[in-house]
């Protein structure tokens, strides 16, 4: 049987960002392999992974996710990772308010070689007890014309539907910017 989901009319190129251990791999990995480890194993450089997706109006997209090593020591490297993506997950944990301080420099980070993408600001590890103020985090987000959902990996709390508006919002931008 042919899948109809096989062809796919978008590529979209999406960024991971956000601090270490704020659980971007776990995400990708729940949306891509729908699997979950507790094991932090520390992205070196970068990783990726692709996986064909059915927007909601937009039919199947090709989503193309480049998950970022958070620690400070991959910098340098991540610069030239940013070039040519069409959205951006900025991903916090809810548990960790230091994962809260960067948020602005990843965004400085990611526009500065990218353009001006749209921004999904992730509050993640929703099953755990919540230790930053994420209303504030959310009004942050609304001010700034950015998106913002929250999700576990852990549970599987909304990653698809995090990854389905990745889509939405990379796909309207390379509309717009074509
Ligand atoms: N309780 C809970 N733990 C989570 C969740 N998501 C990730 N974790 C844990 O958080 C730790 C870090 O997860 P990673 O996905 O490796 O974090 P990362 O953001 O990719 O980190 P770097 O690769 O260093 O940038 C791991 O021990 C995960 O098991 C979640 O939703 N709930
Ligand atoms: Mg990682």
């Amino acid at each position: 049987m042919v899948d109809n989901l096989a062809v796919a009319l978008f590529h979209v190129k999406v960024i991971l960002a956000g601090d270490g251990t704020v659980g971007k791999s776990c995400l990708l990995r729940r949306y891509v392999f729908n699997d979950f480890v507790e094991k932090h194993n520390m992205t070196i450089g970068m990783d990726s992974h692709t996986k064909l997706t059915k927007v909601p109006g937009l039919g199947p997209v090709k989503i193309h996710t480049w998950d970022l090593a958070g620690q400070p020591q991959w910098s340098v490297v991540r610069e030239s990772f940013y070039l040519g993506s069409h959205a951006m997950a900025l991903v916090f944990d809810v548990n960790n308010v230091d994962t809260i301080r960067h948020l602005p420099d990843w965004v400085r980070e990611c526009r500065g070689k990218a353009g001006a993408i749209p921004v999904l600001v992730v509050a993640n590890k929703t099953d755990l007890p919540y230790r930053v103020p994420v209303d504030k985090i959310a009004k942050w987000a609304r001010d700034n014309n950015f998106e913002f959902i929250e999700t576990s990996p852990k549970t599987g709390y909304n990653v698809s539907a995090m990854f389905e508006k990745l889509g939405t919002m990379g796909v309207n931008y390379a509309l717009k910017s074509r």
